[in-house]
């Protein structure tokens, strides 16, 4: 391996991790097997090899099937708490292997190691989160219109939930969707991008062990790995009543109607073109800093990402001057040293939506406002570093209605009344994340209200990503609608149920109907 993986501790963090040269990729719980086509893993860091990981063949896929189902009878008969009592567990060793793990996903996806961490604390947040919930898994009771009865509705595990995530974020996007369903009394198989293979081994390997302490049984955590085909799995399985997917919208609409077409139920995280608007009473110091860290932070590579810059045009030549002179301050390299704020773009293909999209903007008329390219040369020998930029352009460009997932801003003016802001924002078929910079509070209350931001996520005074793991996360549109981690998003990983109860020794029936024998 060369320089990069041993300045920074990478060797160690993969053999503390149990990560080998060549890892099986298929695993029911602490049992890895292997028989489907080889992945390798490539550093976007360095261009190095990372390891091997054996992909899931169609026999492999039955026997993880299987192992899933019967884990799912024992399971779902464990008290709650006790489920929550596992998924402390878990949380405790994540606190535990937080600096190799988010090491891994800074070297494998290519993040800076302090959101490598700050993603494997997202993990360690919603085990907290599932911890308590698992209290909490209420059910209302409603007054029944016959008298002597009672009426209420609980809720039940749903099963096998099948979870497909993206390489963006290789390891969180996984724990919101399986601490839940975990102490829902679901049994989870996991499909991880096949861009960052070994986060998944590792993850495996940590919930495998808490497994194994607890005697639990093996496919509670199972895992699987490949491309679309392996994931296409699972969307026509009618085994699995759920579908978690995170990626594209392409991605998305695949997955939905195959799941659909067998009447299951799909949870969506799709793409976003997420605005920041910024009005004449924005403090312009924070909407730089919001909009900077959005656009550049993970590379653009976020879900949240901020793509769009809506000013108004009293203030447009003010925050254009400033965020150029802030882009001047990037420094871009190695996303372990942490000196540097952008890291690499996760591979070649993403490189080259990144330079269409700039090319695409000129030829659209839009103008480039601060430079991109690819650097070469001594520490950028993966190809994968790019230099964030940032255009000119109009709302209606077709680039700019679509998501480039690139460190690619565009700057957008309005002008007028903030409504015009609302409608350029609302106007993509995205609806993910939104905000708005105002000390203004009608301007805060209109964003926000029924005729404000159309997204699933809207802030006010902070960028558009960075969400808490404790609100509702997933958008509208072609976001796909979905709701993840907080909240009461665990009601999808379960089957609700309405009872009704006589206690009495008549049989009246509902609606004032009749039937006298
Ligand atoms: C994603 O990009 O898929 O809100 C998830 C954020 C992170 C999660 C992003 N907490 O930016």
């Amino acid at each position: 391996m060369t320089n990069t993986a041993s300045t920074f501790g990478i060797h160690e963090a993969l053999k503390t991790l149990g990560i080998q040269d060549k890892n099986p990729g298929t695993s029911t719980g602490s049992q890895f097997f292997a028989s489907g086509t080889v992945i390798s893993s490539y550093s976007p860091v360095d261009g190095a090899l990372i390891g091997k990981v054996t992909g899931t063949s169609a026999a492999d896929y039955d026997q993880v099937m299987q192992a899933a189902g019967k884990a799912f009878l024992e399971w779902r008969q464990k008290p709650a708490p006790l489920r929550g009592e596992v998924v402390r567990q878990f949380g405790n060793k994540l606190r535990e292997l937080k600096e190799p793990l988010g090491k891994l996903v800074s070297y494998e996806m290519g993040k800076s190691y302090q959101e490598g961490l700050g993603e494997v604390q997202e993990m360690i947040d919603i085990c907290d989160f599932a911890v308590g919930l698992s209290r909490q898994l209420h059910g209302l009771t409603m007054h029944s219109e016959r008298p002597g009865h009672r009426m209420y509705e609980q809720y039940h595990p749903l099963g096998i939930v099948g979870i497909i995530s993206a390489f963006n974020f290789p390891v969180a996007v996984w724990a919101w969707n399986t601490a839940l369903a975990w102490i829902c009394g679901d049994v989870c198989i996991w499909k991880p991008s096949e861009k960052t293979p070994l986060c998944g081994i590792a993850c495996q390997n940590i919930i495998a062990g808490v497994l194994k302490d607890n005697d639990l049984p093996e496919g509670i955590s199972c895992l699987i790995n490949g491309d679309y085909t392996v994931g296409e799995m699972m969307t026509q399985d009618q085994r699995i009543p759920l579908v978690s997917a995170t990626g594209s919208i392409r991605m998305g609409k695949i997955v939905a109607q195959a799941v659909a077409a067998r009447l299951g139920k799909s949870l969506l995280e799709l793409g976003g073109n997420n605005a920041i608007i910024v009005t004449p009473d924005a403090d312009i110091k924070m909407t730089i800093i919001g909009a900077v860290f959005g656009a550049v932070g993970t590379a653009g590579q976020r879900c949240t990402s901020t793509r769009r810059l809506i000013v108004h045009d009293s203030i447009y030549d003010q925050v254009k001057e400033a965020l150029v002179a802030a882009y001047q301050q990037l420094r871009i390299g190695n996303p372990l040293d942490e000196n540097n704020h952008v890291g690499p773009l996760i591979d070649a293909d993403a490189v080259a939506n990144y330079s269409n999209a700039l090319k695409k903007v000129v030829a659209e008329g839009g103008t480039i406002l601060v430079d991109g390219g690819v650097l070469k040369g001594e520490g950028y020998e993966s190809g994968c570093y790019v230099k964030p930029a940032i255009a000119e352009a109009k709302n209606d460009f077709e680039i700019v209605q679509h998501e480039t997932f690139a460190p690619v801003l565009y700057l957008l003016k309005y002008s007028g009344d903030l409504k015009n802001a609302i409608a350029m924002q609302n106007g993509v078929v995205q609806g993910l994340s939104s905000a708005i910079m105002t000390n203004n509070l009608r301007e805060a209350e209109q964003f926000l209200s029924a005729n404000g931001s159309d997204c699933g996520i809207a802030n006010v005074n902070i960028g558009t990503s960075g969400a808490e793991i404790g609100g509702a996360f997933g958008g509208e549109k072609e976001t796909g609608g979905g709701r993840e981690s907080g909240s009461d998003a665990w009601k999808i990983y379960m089957r609700r149920q309405t009872n009704t109860i006589n206690y009495t020794t008549d049989l009246p029936l509902a609606q004032g109907i009749k039937f006298d024998l």
